[in-house]
C-alpha cells in the first residue's frame, strides 16, 4: 500500500478521533509497548524438542490437521518465530515450554533442567532484544501418562513433577536476568478424572502442597513472576479437574501468585473479560492464555471476535495494560502454522487498538449522569469509526506489511523454506 495513502487516511481518521477527545497517537505510542508473547507450541504442534519427542502432547491437549512444513528442530522453529514477528506490528516476546529444550550439556531428565539447557533461546532472545516467557511441561512425559503429575498419589512421582517445577522457576529466572525483563514462569498441570471421582478433596490437598513445595524458593521479581492456570475440564479429565478455577483464584489469593485466565477453561458461554476487574482488586497481575474456543477448549486460532474485543476493552478500561500479561495459547495444524501465529498477535493488537481509542471518558461521563441512552447509541456509532485507518499507520509505522499484504511473504516462506522440510 501506498505509504502516502495511508498517512493522508491516517491524518482524517485521527481528526475524527480527537473531535471525541481520543489521541490516536498516543494509542498508538502504548499498543507499540505492549508485548505479547507467541507460544512457541504453535510451530511444532506441540511436540517439543526433547530427544524422545513423541507426537501426541497428551494431557488431553489435542492438535489437528496436517498441512505441510512443521518445524522439525530449534533452528527451524526460532526461524519461523522470528518470521511470525516480523510480520506482526508491536512488541513480542516468546513464550517456552520446559520441553522445548536447545543449549548445551548432557540432556537431562524434567527434574534435573538447567538454565545451560536452554541457552540456545536465550542467546537467540537476546540478539533479537526480546524477552522470554517460560512454563513448565507436566505432560508428554512417561511420569504423565496417567495424567497426574502434582496430584499423584505416588510420593516418589509427585517429588518427581515437583521437582520439575522447581527447575523451572529457576530456569524462568536466569532467563529473565539474562534478558533484563521479568520471565512468566506459569504453571499448569492436567491432573484430573475422566469419571466422577470417589475423592475430590485428596488430588487438592496434594496439590496445594505440592504447589508450596514448588514455590518454596523466593525468586527476584525482577526476573521472574509466578502463574497459576486453572482450567474447567480436559479431555479424559471430564468430571474433575483438581487445578479448578475456585482452587486457584483461592491458592492465588492465598499465597500472592499471578492468576493465569485461559480464554478457552470456562464454560462456553462464560467470558473472562468480567473476571479482570473482580479478580484484580485482590492481585497484583494475571497473565491471559489468549485462544479461541470452539465449542470446547479447541484452542482455534485468535479472530478479531466480540469476545477479544471485550477483554481488550476490560483491560484497557480498567487501566490494568501494566499488570496484565498478554500470552498466546492455541495451536492449529490444519493451516500455515508462521500464517496461525501472525493472524492471532495482529487480532490480538488490533482488539486491543480498538479499545484504546475509545472515548473512554465521555462513555464514563454519560454512565456518571445515568444517561445510559447516549452510552449505547456512542458504543454502537463507535463500530463504524475509521480504526482501519489508524491500523494501517501503525502498521506503517512498525514497519511491517499493511493490510493483507503479509499474506504474499507467508506465501514465499512457504514454498521456499517450509515446503522443503519433509
Ligand atoms: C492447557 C493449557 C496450557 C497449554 C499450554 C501448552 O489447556 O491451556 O496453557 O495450552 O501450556
Ligand atoms: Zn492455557
Amino acid at each position: 500500500m501506498n505509504p502516502t495513502t495511508i498517512k493522508t487516511a491516517y491524518a482524517a481518521a485521527r481528526d475524527r478521533y480527537a473531535e471525541m477527545g481520543v489521541e490516536c497517537d498516543d494509542a498508538l505510542d502504548t499498543l507499540s509497548a505492549t508485548p505479547i508473547s507467541l507460544q512457541c507450541w504453535q510451530g511444532d504442534d506441540v511436540r517439543g524438542l526433547e530427544t524422545a519427542s513423541a507426537g501426541d502432547p497428551g494431557g488431553g491437549l489435542q492438535v489437528t490437521g496436517s498441512h505441510p512444513g512443521r518445524a522439525r528442530n530449534a533452528e527451524e522453529l526460532r526461524r519461523d518465530l522470528a518470521m511470525a514477528m516480523a510480520l506482526s506490528p508491536g512488541c513480542q516476546r516468546v513464550n517456552l515450554h520446559a520441553c522445548y529444550p536447545d543449549g548445551v550439556g548432557p540432556a537431562a531428565d524434567r527434574d534435573a533442567l538447567e538454565p545451560a539447557h536452554f541457552q540456545g533461546w536465550i542467546d537467540w532472545a537476546k540478539r533479537l532484544g526480546i524477552g522470554l516467557d517460560f512454563n513448565p511441561t507436566f505432560f508428554a512425559h512417561s511420569k504423565a501418562a496417567s495424567g497426574l503429575t502434582l496430584t499423584h498419589p505416588d510420593p516418589a512421582v509427585r517429588e518427581f513433577w515437583i521437582a520439575h517445577g522447581v527447575a523451572c522457576r529457576r530456569i524462568g529466572q536466569a532467563m529473565g536476568r539474562a534478558l533484563g525483563t521479568p520471565c512468566v514462569v506459569n504453571v499448569w498441570i492436567p491432573d484430573g478424572s475422566k469419571d466422577s471421582p470417589a475423592d475430590r478433596s485428596g488430588p487438592r490437598e496434594r496439590l496445594r502442597d505440592s504447589l508450596d513445595r514448588v514455590f518454596a524458593e523466593a525468586i527476584d521479581p525482577a526476573a521472574a513472576r509466578d502463574a497459576v492456570e486453572p482450567k474447567l475440564f480436559g479431555i479424559g479429565s471430564e468430571s474433575y479437574v483438581a487445578g479448578s478455577y475456585d482452587f486457584y483464584l483461592a491458592y492465588a489469593v492465598a499465597r500472592h501468585k499471578m492468576l493465569c485466565l485461559d480464554m478457552g477453561h470456562f464454560h462456553p458461554t462464560e467470558g473472562i473479560a468480567d473476571k479482570l476487574s473482580a479478580v484484580l482488586g485482590w492481585l497484583d497481575e494475571a497473565l491471559i492464555h489468549v485462544s479461541r474456543g470452539v465449542r470446547w477448549d479447541s484452542d482455534h486460532v485468535v479472530v478479531l471476535s466480540d469476545e477479544l474485543r471485550t477483554v481488550a476493552e476490560e483491560i484497557v478500561r480498567g487501566g490494568y495494560l501494566p499488570r496484565v500479561h498478554l500470552a498466546m495459547d492455541y495451536f492449529d495444524a490444519s493451516i500455515n502454522r508462521v500464517a496461525a501465529w501472525v493472524i492471532g498477535a495482529r487480532s490480538l493488537t488490533k482488539a486491543l487498538l480498538m479499545a484504546l481509542v475509545e472515548p473512554a471518558a465521555e462513555l464514563r461521563r454519560m454512565e456518571a449522569d445515568g444517561d445510559f441512552t447516549g452510552r449505547l447509541a456512542l458504543m454502537e456509532d463507535l463500530k463504524t469509526m475509521p480504526l482501519g485507518a489508524v491500523w494501517d499507520e501503525f502498521c506503517r509505522r512498525e514497519d511491517v506489511p499493511t493490510g493483507n499484504l503479509w499474506m504474499s511473504d507467508i506465501r514465499r516462506y512457504e514454498t521456499d523454506v517450509q515446503m522443503k522440510r519433509t
